[in-house]
């Protein structure tokens, strides 16, 4: 029996449950030191000077270092770099100019964290402040100071997408719906926070690595960049990661910092972030406004639509640059027939923590803004809002639909979700819904295509991303008969680790015991440039590990024929054995296989010892996930509390390899959304204060506020991956927002529209 599609019960999960996880601050090494960071307690200043006399006179600081230390350094990489895009320059410490709250600008090393806390407050800079540019609005105003004197305005970059005669589609259109949709800032809050371990190696010019981050290759390349030190001379271990959600996707100053100082101070070294550090250190998500305008026929057909983007990237463009305000433009249009469009994406530079990767990756942003506007249309057209949607999704005829962005939807039934998921819901008999009491029910829908398996690398050239899309896996046979399948992927907490021993397995019809999974290292697990990240694991990583263990599987049945003593034609492999077609009774087993391949006193024409193997896997174009959100509020008026009652999530991930992870991944995206669509928010003062520094201040959502939630699953095996399977991993986070919105909304009736998220208590009373 197949072990695809089985729910395999995850490696790791009683070693995390039972608090065995081994995570970069458990590391310990002998005479390790603590390094800590100065971190600029203004938005923006120019940097006259740094006091560090007194740090450096504290017993038991062994250095400090500040910006003129690292003139030698490369500026931090960007690991988006679309056509266009302006660069800060930026290195790991700030030098002559402070642009966040948080920045470092001085680093030091102590022999422990109270004596390196105690010299982060000793040491003091002079600074004269400058104007702050505390917002998206405040970056685009033509009278702004800029944030980069070699930059002329405040923009990162501003792609754009057009297709057929816009104008004319206005000026035709039955009903034109528009508004101005926010999508607020959030912090990532990775049960873990971002740390790091460093140590020299004994020939004084190698390091070792210990970090929580999603991208080892990335980090090992970034640190190459900035320190100038060859890469096989770096090594970089991602140990146990406790949840990154993008956060951890792209490679930071102080890793480069510590990377360095090791060798300057000849110790291994440790950097843990605190929570409140987090908050200001790490990027941040979202921080997007969409003005959208929708023109409609008479029969509701979506004729054109318009929309800027902008994101408001905070003070440095490093990391993913604008991505997520290009993949918002790029998935826009959504699951529905749309041909004529003018979209522009801007992403402007501010004096806040940089904006980066986050679950979702622009796509929440998009779908808040489209899923609002036709809820806003559909009353006004006369339709209910499932028949607008029905009316406007790609059929699965018009397949492969490429939309006038660039992106291909490429299979699947969105109509037949829909419809399935309203009928799992009960919605005809639910809507409408609303009562006349001071509790109000309301039920929203929304509707969502999701990008997943990043990769194709002719995309990642044309956006500007810096390495390739694909993956590799190496795969060997031990001469136990044993599997080790060495991957890129870098698991942080979504079980991947699992799934690709579930594909290996599957390919060599082996047990899954028989597996095992090597990640998470430079020097022993495979290259892959991107790792994870864009619900690419599955789709990608399970591309390469399949292709990888087909030609493993090749070869073992070739040693079979050999010891057989059979023609390579005349055998077949059976579950765990090669044997002769006719005669099955002529077998042998894997074991004895592997031993032979090893021992090698006799090798099989064309073979060479042992049982090794690899392939890299590039998928052809991007794997479309789709899925509808039907959500039940009530809301109590008087105090505008949103209660979320039940959701009811249609969605369609392709095969799925591991139907448990499959609903983990959903429900816990959906319930980070939910906190998004409720009450997260970090948020900053007129000055680019940031005001929410700890849990007290910034709600996430309990067990308690996540509603009961049926899944209605569709399985449409991508064409673009060897194994079927499109992306899940980010799935639950993308049509929360609107589907609670629209539902809030069909509550309150003719209350102003609600645009702006989180909708808190404020919000709605306003409203009304
Ligand atoms: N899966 C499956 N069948 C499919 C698709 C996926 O069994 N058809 C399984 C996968 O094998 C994997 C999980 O579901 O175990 C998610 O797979 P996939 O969608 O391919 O995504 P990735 O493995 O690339 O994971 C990254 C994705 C992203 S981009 C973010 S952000 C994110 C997420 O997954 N961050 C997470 N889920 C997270 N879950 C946890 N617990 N922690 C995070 O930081
Ligand atoms: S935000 Mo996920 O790492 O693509």
């Amino acid at each position: 029996m197949s072990v695809i599609g089985q729910s395999v019960r995850r490696t790791a999960l009683d070693r995390f449950a039972s608090g065995r996880g081994r995570y970069v601050g458990d590391i310990d090494l002998p005479g390790m030191a603590t390094v800590a960071f100065v971190r600029s307690p203004v938005a923006h200043a120019e940097l006259l000077g740094v006091d560090t006399e007194a740090a450096r006179a504290m017993p038991g600081v062994l250095a400090v270092i500040t910006g003129d230390d690292i003139a030698s350094f490369a500026p931090q990489p960007s690991l988006w770099n679309p056509p266009g895009q302006n660069h800060s320059g930026l290195k790991a410490l700030a030098t002559d100019r402070l642009r966040y709250v948080g920045q470092p600008f001085a680093a030091v090393v102590a022999v422990d964290r109270r004596t390196a806390e105690a010299a982060v407050r000793a040491i003091v800079p002079q600074y004269r402040a400058l104007p702050i540019i505390a917002d998206m609005d405040a970056a685009l105003r033509s009278a702004a100071p800029r944030l980069y004197d070699h930059w002329s305005d405040n923009i990162v970059a501003r792609p754009r997408w057009q297709a057929g005669d816009i104008a004319a589609a206005f000026d035709n259109a039955a009903l034109v719906v528009s508004d101005r949709f926010t999508t607020q800032r959030v912090h990532p809050c990775s049960l873990e926070p971002r740390g790091v371990v460093v140590a020299p190696d004994l020939d004084g010019e190698s390091v070792t690595v210990w970090l929580s981050t999603q991208s080892i290759h990335q980090v090992r390349a970034g640190i190459s960049e900035c320190l100038g030190l060859p890469e096989h001379r770096i090594r970089v271990i991602a140990p146990d990661v406790g949840g990154s959600f993008g956060m951890k996707a792209c490679i930071y100053g102080e890793e480069v910092i510590l990377a360095f100082l090791t060798h300057h101070v000849g110790r291994p070294l440790r950097w843990i972030e605190t929570r409140a550090e987090a908050f200001v250190a790490s990027t941040h998500g979202r921080d997007e406004r969409v003005d959208l305008a929708v023109a409609f026929g008479p029969d509701g057909r979506i004729r054109a639509l318009r929309s800027t983007i902008v994101l408001d990237k905070g003070a440095d463009p490093y990391a993913t640059s604008m991505g997520t305000a290009w993949i918002s433009g790029a998935v826009m249009t959504g699951p529905y027939r749309i041909d004529t469009i003018d979209i522009e994406a801007l992403a402007v530079v501010t004096n806040k923590t940089p904006t980066g990767a986050y679950r979702g990756f622009g796509q929440p942003e998009a779908n808040f803004a489209l899923e609002r506007a036709l809820d806003m249309a559909a009353p006004r057209l006369g339709l209910d809002p499932a028949e607008l949607r029905r009316r406007n999704l790609v059929a699965p005829s018009e397949m492969p639909y490429p939309t006038p962005t660039g992106i291909v939807l490429d299979s699947g039934r969105y109509a037949d979700l829909l419809d399935t998921t309203l009928e799992r819901f009960g919605y005809g008999d639910a809507r409408p819904a609303q009562s006349s009491s001071r509790r109000r029910t309301g039920v929203g829908i929304a509707c969502y295509a999701e990008t997943t398996n990043f990769g194709p690398s002719p995309l990642c050239k044309l956006i500007g991303v810096d390495s390739g899309g694909f993956d590799i896996t190496a795969i060997r046979m031990e001469p136990s008969g044993h599997v080790r399948v060495f991957v890129g992927q870098t698991p942080m907490g979504q079980g991947i680790e699992t799934v690709l021993m579930q594909v290996a397995a599957d390919e060599l019809g082996l047990p899954i015991e028989d597996i095992s999974i090597v990640h998470g290292d430079t020097v022993s697990s495979a290259y892959t440039a991107y790792a994870s990240g864009g619900s690419r694991g599955a789709g990608v990583a399970g591309g390469s590990t399949a292709l990888a263990a087909r030609r493993l599987r090749a070869r073992i049945l070739r040693w079979g024929a050999h010891l057989l003593d059979a023609l390579p034609e005349s055998v077949r492999f059976m579950q765990g054995g090669v044997e002769v077609i006719d005669v099955p009774s002529r077998r042998v087993g894997i074991a004895e296989i592997a031993a032979a391949a090893y021992k090698a006193f006799s090798t099989p024409e064309g073979l060479e010892p042992g049982l090794e193997d690899r392939a890299a896997y590039d998928p052809p174009a991007l794997a479309i996930a789709y899925g509808c959100v039907v959500a039940e509020v009530a809301v109590d008026i008087d105090t505008g509390k949103i209660a979320v009652e039940r959701i009811v999530f249609g969605h369609d991930c392709g095969v799925q390899i591991n139907p448990a992870i499959v609903e983990g991944q959903v429900i816990g995206g959906l319930a980070q959304a939910l906190g998004a669509t409720l009450f997260e928010e970090v948020r900053y003062d007129a000055d680019a204060r940031p005001l929410t520094l700890s849990l007290q201040d910034y709600l996430l959502p309990l067990a308690s506020d996540v509603p009961h939630v049926e899944l209605v699953h569709f399985e449409t095996p991508s064409p673009f991956s060897p194994i079927g399977a499109k992306g899940v991993g980010e799935s639950g986070t993308i049509g929360v927002p609107a589907a609670i919105a629209n539902a809030v909304q069909n509550a309150l009736g003719a209350a102003s529209p609600l645009v702006t998220l989180p909708l808190t208590g404020e919000r709605v009373l306003a409203a009304l």
